[in-house]
């Protein structure tokens, strides 16, 4: 017998502890990665079980506090724990829930266990990686508690005092021997709650977080579901074309699946979100794939039933009828496969038959009881494939004259010397003067230059047919040489930095949004994987005889007055580009020695979505309220 902390281990204890142990040395395998993702499964391992209770019926309020320690704390009103002695462990099951790891399957007790992640041994998990972990039961009149550091006992299972209260309380550290960081992020959490109480229904999520400046609290309980979570999603800027969201469900056996969409007015491609057991399946998997051969199945029979859709008119695709959707899919049941290297994939058949034969009889059934909302979905689907005809017929054109390949270069462009994307940069530069001072600057061994006349086209205000062959985009195609949209290929890209030269100024600020949304919609993955810059042209030049200093901040522009002792009129201010002489443009702007680029990026390509669509799109409502609510970051305008 071995002795630590008071407690005596004997041959069960120490077979946990190794169970434990094995957690320890190979967390990977149990929470997939010990990043900043792995710490977060943590939470979502304990909040599941809180999630099981009340989806079981016994449960209304799950709390999570992000506490000001570092650890997270659980509690929910369920049941709790049965407060005996486990039947087959020989143990308390209080300490058999932290202490004992499962295969699989919630151990005593019919049912399935429906909650994602790791079926009911995510409890021993967290355990096992924690520094420390607290569990107080109340159940049957009393309280009883627990705790464990590394997962072996410190306190062991003792009763505590009376109390009327049930539900089980779990407080834990997560180990820093075992993370990367142990920071908990209430973003992520937040976000992981909201999907939770959408996809479970009346089920109410509170979210604490101590651990800033001042206690946030925000409470998360949807009626609607998934049907919430559909209005949710819709992006700002576009309006429903229909007003109720469609929700759809039914079963078979044990396996339940629910389906929630709405159309807006946006072109842009679906939205659809899937589920497998609170599972968000990012890969998708059966049932999405027999919602999407349901939709188009449905909506073409529907659309032939009504005329809209001729026999000799071409079927809608796919692509057709998910634009401007958007849709939750969730399905709950046993035995879940999940497929691929991400295990977000849902690879049972029988689901794809389930979520099909639904959305076959009760989309149908909606359609033929809503006539105005099935007319007004298939003419959209119907213009949605008018255009996706126009734009094929626009880029057979455009291709058949070159315009979208390099074969024919732009006639403006001045190109480079070096044919190796890694060292080259392509100027889009603004105005045909700055054009010429550009290009008299340069290094032409690896810098091109294209000048853009006047404004490139808002192709967020203009279908995909008038993209194709407008004229102020084709020479920035031509010159990439890498194609848009569908015929994109990285490969054929003939510049590794795309350079967007524009003035300081209100004007040059639109020029370069225009180019962004262009990029943005049509060549994302260049901004996606970092080949996009702006230029960063100095605001004023302040000069004494032969000594000159170039100021990108007010700032900056009063020290050099005062380190040169200039009288502030000789601080000459820009008014663009063209008024840099070429090798002022070099030295400020171009001169990788000494320049400053800023890169695109992209953090959040949902939000950049939503912002280039409020900003951009045909919309002027939700632009004046984005205008009002950011205008105080809009400081000191050049207008
Ligand atoms: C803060 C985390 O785990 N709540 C929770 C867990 C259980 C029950 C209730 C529960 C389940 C059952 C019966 C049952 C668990 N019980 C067990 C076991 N919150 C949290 N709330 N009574 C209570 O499934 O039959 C495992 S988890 F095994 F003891 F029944």
């Amino acid at each position: 017998m071995e002795k630590e902390n008071n407690v005596a281990y004997g041959d069960s204890q120490i077979q946990v502890l190794e169970g434990l142990e094995a957690v320890r040395v190979r967390p990977g395998m149990y929470i997939g990665t010990t990043s900043e993702k792995g710490l977060h499964h943590l939470i979502y391992e304990i909040v599941d079980n809180s999630i099981d209770e009340a989806l079981a019926g016994y449960c209304d309020n799950i709390t999570v506090t992000l506490e000001k320690d570092g650890s997270c704390s659980v509690r929910d009103d369920g049941r709790g724990v049965p407060s005996g002695i486990h039947p087959t462990q020989n143990l308390p099951t209080l300490e058999v829930i932290f202490t004992i790891l499962h295969a699989g399957g919630k151990f005593g007790g019919g049912g399935y266990q429906i909650a994602g992640g790791l079926h009911g041994v995510g409890a021993s998990v967290v355990n096992a990686l924690s520094k420390r972990l607290e569990a107080v039961n109340c159940r049957d009149g009393y309280e009883y508690s627990i705790s464990f550091e590394r997962g072996k006992i410190v306190s062991e299972f003792k009763k505590g005092k009376e109390t009327d209260k049930h539900g089980l309380y779990v407080r834990f550290w997560p180990d820093p021997e075992i993370f990367e960081t142990v920071e908990f992020k209430a973003d992520i959490v937040r976000n992981r709650l909201r999907e939770q109480a959408f996809l479970n229904a009346g089920v109410s999520l509170t979210l604490i977080d101590e651990t800033g400046e001042e206690r946030t609290e925000e409470n998360f309980c949807y009626e609607g579901g998934i049907k919430s979570f559909v209005e949710f999603r819709r992006k700002k800027g576009t309006e429903p074309i229909h007003n109720d969201v469609i929700y759809l469900s039914g079963s078979k056996g044990t396996s339940v699946a629910e389906i929630a969409l709405q159309y807006n007015d946006s072109y842009d491609d679906e939205d659809i979100l899937s589920f497998a057991n609170n599972m968000h399946t990012i890969e998708g998997g059966m049932h999405e794939t027999g919602f999407r051969t349901a939709l188009t199945r449905v909506l073409n029979d529907y659309g032939k039933k009504i005329g809209v859709l001729k026999d000799g008119d071409s079927k809608l695709d796919g692509k057709d009828v998910r634009e401007g959707l958007v849709s939750i899919i969730s399905v709950k049941l046993e035995n879940a496969q999940f497929e691929s290297q991400t295990k977000a994939k849902l690879g049972n058949s029988s689901i794809r038959t389930l979520v099909d034969n639904i959305v076959t009889e009760k989309l149908t059934e909606y359609l033929e009881e809503n006539p105005k909302v099935g007319r007004t979905i298939i003419e959209k689907a119907t213009e949605a494939a008018r255009v996706r005809e126009a734009a094929r017929k626009a880029r057979e054109t455009a291709r058949r004259k070159g315009a979208l390949e390099s074969t024919s270069l732009p006639g403006k462009l001045w190109d480079c010397q070096t044919k190796n994307v890694e060292e080259s940069e392509l100027f889009l530069v603004e105005g045909n003067s700055a054009g010429g001072s550009a290009k008299d600057g340069r290094n032409s061994y690896f810098q091109a230059i294209l000048p853009l006349r006047g404004k490139v086209l808002n192709v967020e205000k203009s279908r995909l047919d008038k993209v194709y062959g407008n004229p102020s985009l084709i020479p920035i195609i031509q010159a990439l040489g890498c194609g848009i949209g569908e015929d994109f290929n990285k490969e054929k890209l003939r510049y590794g930095k795309l350079i967007l030269m524009a003035d300081a100024d209100v004007d040059g600020s639109h020029i370069r949004i225009l180019l962004l949304t262009f990029l943005f919609r049509h060549m994302r993955q260049l901004i996606e994987d970092g080949h996009v810059y702006l230029a960063q042209p100095p605001l004023y030049k302040v000069f004494k005889g032969k000594q000159v200093r170039y100021a990108f901040t007010d700032e900056e522009r009063d020290a050099y007055i005062e380190e040169l002792g200039v009288n502030g009129v000789e601080a000459s201010r820009y008014k663009g580009l063209g008024e840099m002489n070429p090798e002022q443009l070099r030295e400020t702007t171009m001169d990788p020695e000494k320049r400053v680029l800023l890169r695109v990026t992209m953090e959040d390509a949902r939000e950049c979505d939503e912002i280039f669509s409020v900003l951009m799109g045909d919309k002027v409502e939700p632009r004046r309220e984005f205008i009002e609510a950011n205008a105080r970051y809009a400081v000191d305008l050049d207008v």
